[in-house]
């Protein structure tokens, strides 16, 4: 029988001395609360934890003094024994370029292709990653401190969404018990999350969903993010995810279109299915990819033809394969 992975990531750390965390790159709340948590574990077994990621941290978990610490770059392998990759589907995701010499912990709830790393731990029955680190922590003989324990119900909350995605499942629930019997604060957390808005942001929310465009006969909606929105609200950094929750609440919906204008003539369009609908496989059409209920790409041209056209392709592709039940990978 196969040794199980949790028991030699546990050994490795304990024989590190100095270990390093990354995730993958547009970090999300999962992969950006479970690295500091993992990294607080190794502290408290005398360990030398950093946390690096090739891209900054996003809106809100920027505003967390406690993710201050996480260095954005690359990781100097020589620096560290081991080095723990978050949700990285292969190498190439975390952006980090030197870690071919380095050992390689590879801890995914994702399906994942490639076990690439020197030891792997694929859980696709896993809510979050934050719930797999939690419990490596039994492994690793480390009660959670309160803080910790709050980082992690924080990365399980925002990955189901906040307990409303289909990875809410009873293993979700009672990680997130067991947490909150730790120390979590379930208020604190959803304070910080969900109740932290600048007003110009709520200004910038109604903008947005004043564009909002229904297509394919109330299958899909379109929402557009422009430049003329958020310029003069001084806005520059947005976090959309509410944006996107609010299109997709629309009874009938199965996919919400964002576009959202990165520069003069170019477009972000992020994806966001629910039930059958593949975001994945219309993400690769443009020349994206993701997963199947998130997904995204780049377009180029005029707003004006591609806020026309780009949908009307994704109508005639969801009545092809696109519009199939998904596998199993979620
Ligand atoms: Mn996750």
């Amino acid at each position: 029988m196969a040794a199980d992975p949790r028991e030699l990531i546990a050994a490795r750390i304990k024989a590190s001395r100095r270990f390093a965390v990354t995730s993958h790159l547009r970090p999300d709340g999962d992969s950006l609360c479970t690295a500091l948590a993992l990294a607080e574990m190794g502290r408290l077994l005398g360990k030398e934890a950093a946390i690096v990621n090739r891209d900054p941290t996003p809106l809100p978990f920027s505003a967390f003094p406690e993710l201050a610490e996480i260095r954005v770059g690359q990781i100097e392998a020589r620096d560290f024994d081991t080095v723990v990759l978050l949700e990285c589907a292969d190498v190439s995701r975390s952006g980090q370029e030197g870690l071919a010499p380095a050992f390689k912990i590879n801890i995914d709830h994702h399906f994942s292709n490639t076990p690439y790393a020197d030891i792997n731990w694929i859980d696709p029955a896993a809510p979050a990653v934050g719930e797999m680190v939690f419990d490596l922590s039994r492994f690793l003989g480390v009660t959670p401190t309160p803080a910790i324990a709050e980082s992690l119900y924080c990365a399980i909350f925002s990955d189901t969404g906040s307990f409303h995605f289909s990875n809410t499942t009873p293993r979700a629930l009672a990680a997130a018990a067991e947490l909150a019997r730790l120390g979590a604060s379930p208020v604190r957390v959803a304070e910080r999350l969900y109740y932290n808005n600048r007003p110009e942001k709520v200004l910038l929310l109604g903008r947005v969903l004043s564009s909002l465009d229904m297509r394919a006969a109330g299958r899909i909606a379109v929402i557009s993010m422009l430049k003329r929105d958020t310029e003069p609200l001084g806005l520059k950094e947005v976090d959309t995810e509410d944006m996107t929750t609010l299109a997709r609440s629309i009874r009938g919906v199965e996919l919400v279109m964002f576009f959202k204008e990165m520069g003069p003539g170019t477009f972000r369009v992020s994806l966001r299915s629910k039930g059958s609908a593949n975001a994945a496989l219309l993400a690769e059409h443009f020349g994206g990819g993701g997963h199947v209920h998130a997904a995204g790409f780049t377009v180029h041209g005029p707003y004006e033809t591609l806020v026309r056209e780009v949908p009307a392709t994704v109508e005639a592709l969801l009545a092809g394969p696109a519009g199939e039940p998904p596998g199993p990978a979620a």
